[in-house]
């Protein structure tokens, strides 16, 4: 197996994803709100890059979740809080999903073979699913609006820790993310609080969001895009 890492959505046109398992991470915080929503019963997420389909998605019994620059937006049931997805009253709930950076990562995704949902929440099992699945992989990051972004990048550090021995690389933007998890592994919160990402987040006074993405395998459920576009 071949793995490479597409830094940035903006990206995406240099790597050719025919035939091989996209792994598409927005650890702050789109799909670590998939992972957690999957894994605590919503029963399926329909990810759109637009507000408007998205909120037209809402009279067809989707519960409409949007967020840009960090916010939820005006109009629609939940912004992007993973505890939103959690909520008990999300069981068996369908969902569709905008947001700035996770929902175009898994758009410019679509002529992947696979398209998975990867997280700190879920890590074990995307290694463990990718491992069987025997393709090859790009782990597609979200970054923030065409640029990498810190947390992103260390997920696929740490993905690549799991996949050790089972892969062969000659992505520089791969050995990257492994030299940074290297550093940041030893205490990841620390690292990451440094981001832009969070700096951005602060001042929407949601620290135990931050928290709760920075937990690694918390779940052991694998989302993945199914051919009607929604993530169960
Ligand atoms: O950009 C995105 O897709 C979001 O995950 C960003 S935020 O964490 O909701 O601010």
């Amino acid at each position: 197996m071949n793995i490479e890492v597409c830094a940035s959505p903006d990206l995406s046109g240099l790597f050719d994803l025919e035939g091989k398992v996209a792994v598409v991470v927005d650890i702050l915080r789109a799909t670590s709100c998939m992972t957690a929503g999957i894994a605590e019963g919503v029963s399926a997420i329909r990810p759109v890059s637009d507000l408007e389909v998205c909120r037209g998605l809402m009279s067809e019994d989707y519960v409409g979740a949007a967020e840009r620059n960090g916010a939820k937006v005006d109009g629609f049931d939940i912004g992007n809080s993973p505890f939103s997805y959690m909520d008990p009253e999300m069981k068996g709930a369908k969902v569709a999903v905008t947001t700035t950076n996770g929902t175009v990562a898994i758009e410019r995704s679509k002529s992947a073979e696979r398209i998975i949902i990867g997280s700190f929440l879920n890590l074990s099992s995307v290694a463990s699913y990718v491992r069987k699945l025997g393709l090859d992989v790009v782990i597609v990051c979200a970054g923030w609006k065409g640029r990498p972004n810190l947390e992103d990048t260390l997920f696929a550090g740490a993905l690549a820790e799991k996949l050790a021995g089972n892969y062969e690389s000659s992505c520089d933007s791969l050995l990257m993310a492994k030299v940074l998890w290297e550093k940041a592994k030893l205490d990841l919160s620390a690292l990451v609080y440094k981001s832009a990402h969070v700096a951005r987040l602060k001042r929407l006074n949601i620290g135990k969001d931050i928290e709760l993405c920075m937990e690694i395998d918390r779940y052991g459920v694998v989302p993945e895009v199914n051919a009607e576009g929604e993530i169960v």
